[in-house]
């Protein structure tokens, strides 16, 4: 009777242990990918803050065109765009965003499109376009594709898609003085 209660007892301790594992996992994930250097500064609650461009940052977990999401995003709020993206360091900032925001890896939707003008990508929110992070051999305009996707194939790495895909979506807006 008394090693029944013993491995009752042990078996009780052991899945205790695997509960306390299980719920600090995710911490510890978020750790590993650097997103505690996250904040958010001046930005509203949810947002994070990216001082080079001065402009706070939000992932949304919906899907949709392109198009609706910066809609969407301009609703959202005051100045707000699909973002823009200036460097490397802002590049892996955004990866980071989606991460923190429970995104995983998953492919996002940022700022950057042909759809004016085939070849000539621009960012929704006049920002010059100088930087860029495609995927190996993008972008390829694959069946007329004019919108690009950010976290293709790889963390941070760009794609350009069609623009009616559905995709999540990171949000930007500007702080303004006014
Ligand atoms: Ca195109
Ligand atoms: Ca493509």
């Amino acid at each position: 009777m008394m090693l029944v209660w013993v491995l009752v007892l042990t078996a009780l301790l052991a899945s205790d242990v695997a509960g306390a594992n299980n719920s600090t996992e995710p911490e510890e994930t978020l750790q590993n990918i650097g997103c505690h250097g996250l904040s958010r500064g001046p930005c509203a609650t949810h947002w994070y803050y990216y001082r080079p461009a001065r402009s706070c940052y939000r992932f949304f977990h919906h899907r949709l065109p392109w198009v609706t999401a910066e809609h969407y995003c301009r609703r959202v709020a005051r100045y707000g765009h699909l973002p823009s993206i200036r460097s490397c360091h802002q590049n892996a900032f955004i990866s980071r965003v989606i991460y923190a925001g429970r995104g995983g890896k998953q492919s996002t939707w940022i700022g950057l499109n042909d759809i004016c003008r085939e070849r000539h990508f621009r960012w929704i929110d006049r920002s010059p376009f100088r930087y860029a992070r495609w995927a190996h051999g993008e972008p390829n305009n694959s069946g007329n594709e004019d919108c690009v996707e950010t976290n293709f194939r790889h963390v941070g790495l760009w794609n350009d898609i069609s623009c009616h895909t559905r995709r999540r979506f990171v949000c930007s807006y500007k702080l303004h003085c006014d």
